[in-house]
């Protein structure tokens, strides 16, 4: 919060009555106007939403066997390509203050369905995120959905980024996708907001271990031992794990000498259109 005050009759002062600064002379109409002003906003971004989701594209990154570097699948990664809401932070941003998450979580998916549903079974699997809110939404668990028809090749990811928490009935949900035959992955584990506990509440068939386990993952030996514990113990489960952010040659080595199964990350490839093979592992012109 800035420390100075703006002017009073400000119309467009957020503040509610009863905080430190003095209460506006002209207080019910300060907060009238201020009320229409949040309104115009929300109808503001509503429209730049409505029209960023008619250009929303999505990339393409390889994951790929940790030894051989021989292509397993892809991440489906959302892009923005409106002007106002240049980025897929700021199009999520948007969707949850508008409470429209549903609806970019069913544009998202149509979308990667079209496009992975029409290419060739030796692309492997294709991971698609998941918000927390969209395993709320019925179109998801529905066997009729575009992604329900090809779930055998698709594994739903699992994020904490925004609070998992607000989904009671997250097991029976997993449990619904897996019978229609998505598979199901932990994203971003050991990331700061995620708690490791979840993970032993879902039935799940990979975990992928956040890119800050990864970094610089070769010149710290605690997080080299961290990590090849989570991996000693998710085999004892049969998980399989990706290394996710990978950025050097150094980290995808110690990964696959801790036992990692899978790698993704610039070091691999970068997001792109689909659907571009990684290059032969070994060849220096990457
Ligand atoms: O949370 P999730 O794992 O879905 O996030 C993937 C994001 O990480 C994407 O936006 C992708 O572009 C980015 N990403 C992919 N590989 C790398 C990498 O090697 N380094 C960094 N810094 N980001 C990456
Ligand atoms: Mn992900």
């Amino acid at each position: 919060m800035s420390s100075s005050p703006s002017h009073p009759s400000d119309p467009s002062d957020p503040r509610p009555p009863g905080t430190a600064e003095p209460a506006p002379p002209r207080a019910s109409r300060t907060e009238g106007d201020a009320g229409d002003q949040f309104t115009r906003d929300l109808a503001d971004l509503e429209q730049q939403f409505e029209r960023a989701l008619g250009s929303i594209s999505m990339a393409f990154q390889p994951i790929v066997y940790a030894r051989s570097h021989a292509l397993f699948g892809y991440e489906a990664l959302l892009r923005s390509n409106d002007p106002d809401l240049p980025h897929a932070g700021a199009l999520l941003d948007a969707a949850e203050r508008l409470h429209r998450m549903a609806r970019l979580g069913r544009v998202v998916r149509r979308q990667v369905a079209e496009t992975f549903g029409q290419a060739d079974d030796s692309l492997g699997l294709l991971f698609v995120n998941l918000h927390a809110l969209d395993l709320l939404d019925r179109s998801l668990s529905s066997r009729f959905s575009p992604l329900a028809k090809i779930a055998h090749r698709v594994v739903l990811e699992v994020t904490e980024r925004s609070s998992l928490d607000d989904v009671s009935d997250i097991v029976y949900r997993v449990a619904e996708l897996r019978e229609l035959g998505f598979r199901i992955a932990i994203d971003d584990l050991g990331a700061g907001h995620n708690r490791m506990d979840r993970f032993t509440l879902l039935d799940t068939d990979f975990v992928k271990l956040d890119m800050a386990l990864v970094r610089d993952i070769h010149t710290h030996t605690l997080k080299r031992d961290l990590v090849a514990s989570v991996i000693g113990l998710c085999h004892d489960h049969e998980i399989t794990v990706i290394g996710e952010g990978v950025e050097s040659e150094d980290e995808a080595q110690v990964l696959v000498e801790v036992g990692c199964d899978l790698l993704q990350g610039y070091h691999i490839a970068r997001p792109g259109p689909p659907f571009i093979r990684p290059p032969l592992h070994g060849d220096s012109s990457r």
